[in-house]
Order: C-alpha cells, then sequence, then structure tokens
C-alpha cells in the first residue's frame, strides 16, 4: 500500500525541496463529518455509480466489504472475502479497491474487487450480487487478473473505469525497495504499470486494440502507461475525463501525474530512473528526460511520506472547491487541493486545519479518498476505523 519510513524522515528534514507554498489564508469553506466508524483498517470507500445512498467500506485485514445503507451501517458484511486476502503487519497487504461498472443494476449485478492473496499475487475479481442487492455472493467469484508479485510490498491497488469504458489497474512495481531490477521501465512485465483491459462478459478480458503497445514484440499489450513505482490510488475526473496518477516515492519526491483525456496512452513516468522532477533518491533532473512525463505536482519527504491521490472535485454541495483536485499525505496526514491548469498547478491550499473535525474526534491516518455518485468526496481514516465525509462548514 505504502511505506512508513520514519528513519528517513528525519533525515530529509535537512533537504531542500521544490515546493508551491500552499495558501495559508484561504476561507474555511469545509467540513470533515464523521459518517460511520468502526472500522477495523478501512481502505477505501465508494458508492454505487447511480446511488450516493448505499456506501460500500473495504476493510484490509478481515477481505470484508461492509455496507452503510442510507447512512445506516449494516451489520452483515455485503462481502466477505477474508480467506482469500492476505494481510501484513506493515499494512501493505489486503483488501484495496472495489469498482462498479457504470452500468451496474438489475442488467448487470458484476462488480470487481482487488486485493493481494495468500500466494502474494494482485488479483482482480468479479463478484455478483444476488437477488439480495445487500449481499454478493461469494461463489460468484471470477477471476480476471493475476498479477504475482515479489517482495509482498508496492502491489498499488486501484481500478477505474475510464469514460471510454475500458478497466484501467495500477500495479506497483513489486519492491524491493529503489526497484533494482528496473521493472517499472520493463515493458515486457506488469510491475509498475498502469493497465487497461476490456472485460469481457463472461469476465475474461481482452486487451483494447488502440492500447499503446499493441502490434509491438516483447511489451505486454495490456500496458496504458508504465514508469510507476506504487500508484495507490488514481482517479479520472468525472467531468473531464482527465487521469490524476498519485504515485507514492521510495525515500525523496512523492507525486502526481497527469494524463489529458486526449491522450492516447503511452505515457513514461520515469520510474526507476526519476523519482518526481528529479533522479532516483534526489538530485539532478532525471524527472524531465527526454521520453519521460513529470509529475505535475510533487513535495519532498520534509512535508509527507505516501501521497494518496484523490479526487477532482465535482459535487455541488461546497461550490467554492468546485474543480479542485484533492490529495493527501498518509503519513503526515495533512490534506491539500489545487486547480490544474492544462497540466500547470496553480492555488494549492492546504486544508488539513479546516478539515480537523469538531469535537474528539481526529483523522489520525489517510488510506484514501472516495467519491460517490453525487462527486461528494470522504475521507477514509484507517488509523482508528472512521469514514468522514468532506461537508459545507455549518
Ligand atoms: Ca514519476
Ligand atoms: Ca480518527
Amino acid at each position: 500500500m505504502y511505506s512508513r519510513r520514519p528513519a528517513f524522515q528525519t533525515l530529509c528534514i535537512f533537504f531542500a525541496v521544490t515546493v508551491l507554498s500552499a495558501t495559508a489564508n484561504a476561507a474555511k469553506v469545509m467540513a470533515a463529518e464523521l459518517i460511520a466508524d468502526g472500522f477495523k483498517q478501512p481502505t477505501y470507500i465508494c458508492s454505487e455509480p447511480n446511488d450516493a445512498s448505499r456506501l460500500y467500506v473495504l476493510e484490509r485485514s478481515s477481505g470484508k466489504i461492509l455496507l452503510i445503507k442510507n447512512g445506516v451501517l449494516q451489520s452483515k458484511p455485503f462481502l466477505n472475502i477474508g480467506d482469500r486476502v492476505s494481510s501484513d503487519r506493515d499494512g501493505e497487504q489486503g483488501l484495496f479497491n472495489l469498482v462498479f461498472p457504470p452500468n451496474f443494476g438489475p442488467d448487470n449485478k458484476f462488480f470487481y474487487v482487488c486485493y493481494s492473496d495468500i500466494f502474494g499475487a494482485s488479483i482482480v475479481e468479479a463478484y455478483k450480487i444476488g437477488s439480495n442487492p445487500d449481499k454478493a455472493k461469494k461463489g460468484s467469484a471470477k477471476q480476471i487478473l493475476e498479477i504475482q508479485g515479489t517482495e509482498n510490498i508496492h502491489f498499488a491497488g486501484q481500478m477505474a473505469f475510464g469514460p471510454d469504458g475500458n478497466l484501467y489497474v495500477g500495479r506497483g512495481d513489486g519492491g524491493p525497495a529503489d526497484d533494482p531490477l528496473g521493472r517499472g521501465q520493463d515493458k515486457n512485465i506488469l510491475l509498475g504499470k498502469l493497465l487497461r483491459i476490456k472485460v469481457n462478459k463472461d469476465k475474461s478480458y481482452k486487451v483494447p486494440t488502440d492500447n499503446p503497445f499493441v502490434g509491438q514484440s516483447n511489451v505486454k499489450t495490456e500496458i496504458w502507461a508504465y514508469g510507476l513505482r506504487n500508484p495507490w490510488r488514481f482517479s479520472f475526473d468525472r467531468l473531464t475525463g482527465d487521469l490524476y496518477i498519485a504515485d507514492v516515492g521510495q525515500n525523496w519526491m512523492e507525486e502526481i501525474d497527469f494524463q489529458p483525456a486526449s491522450s492516447t496512452g503511452g505515457e513514461n513516468y520515469g520510474w526507476n530512473i526519476a523519482e518526481g522532477l528529479e533522479c532516483q533518491g534526489g538530485g539532478g533532473t532525471c524527472g524531465t528526460n527526454a521520453g519521460f512525463t513529470p509529475p505535475i505536482h510533487q513535495y519532498g519527504h520534509t512535508g509527507g511520506v505516501a501521497v494518496i491521490g484523490g479526487y477532482v472535485y465535482r459535487g455541488n454541495a461546497i461550490p467554492e472547491m468546485q474543480g479542485r483536485y484533492f490529495f493527501a499525505d498518509h503519513g503526515f496526514t495533512t490534506i491539500s487541493s489545487f486547480i490544474n491548469n492544462a497540466g500547470t498547478v496553480t492555488d494549492l491550499q492546504d486544508h488539513t486545519n479546516e478539515l480537523e473535525p469538531d469535537g474528539s474526534n481526529t483523522i489520525n491516518s489517510i488510506s484514501s479518498f472516495g467519491e460517490d455518485a453525487d462527486g461528494e468526496l470522504y475521507i477514509v481514516d484507517i488509523g482508528d476505523g472512521e469514514i468522514y465525509k468532506i461537508v459545507p462548514r455549518p
């Protein structure tokens, strides 16, 4: 999922990093409202594509998906695949993600999950709901992808349906640190990549004919973009179709990569040669090497440990936030947003203080954002099992 590096964190204080300074005096218009708690290490939240009243929360190590229906947490899990999901003490394994296809409903009862399995592989599977929409059929599992890892780290773990109807799947480099075998740049393996596949009705998949490396030899044609280390979270802007990939850095730089909706794929985001705009480990200008697509935003380890990618806000509740891309840092528990002006980041704002909950609640440790059917955003606190909704400040 992400790595904690407290020792290096301390070291990094002595290095200067390039970071757009955040606006300190932006008006407070948002608040974080606790909507549910009591989860065991939640990793994700989402709703059905057309129904924000049905929210699904994933638990990392229990392998459970829990349903919040009209604000009420249902006592029985929607799905429990704890016997398939691996989990570890350091938190990089487990149940990572859930995605509903855009046409989910009576005519298409399948949805997709991804997790690390007990053999160390990344798995993408389809499951189906039965006549009871609050309960998925465990026996309906159909495996779509299995990608073997190596070190049981850097799985990534995000999926999303693009505006083109294809399923995008992120996969980290698999470790170990620094990607010594150069998997990020090796187009003949699926590690360290963003994949793009078309899921068939029978839940097998095919490679879209317009994937960027189709027709080339010694490449995996599932690859849409490469040179990624651990793209734990990525998302499409639901209005524009632009793609934001938050790639967790090694010891130096956290970065947010960008593809406009017009992209035809094939971007090389530079890992393990580059780390952000610099070279792996810091220094130099490898991130802008010919052929590399540099991040649109980066920050060093004086201000963070592991970037948690979020969403471009497209909800109606908080008009002031319209069009802002939200992201967080897992280690520093900061929450920020910016405006992306055709690849140029402007108006970076730090919302950490603004989103500090009232009363005795605290956002302890962020594993993910979530976006519901209405475009409203959520914060997943893996630290003590809480789910917050970002709401207008009362
Ligand atoms: Ca990069
Ligand atoms: Ca908390």
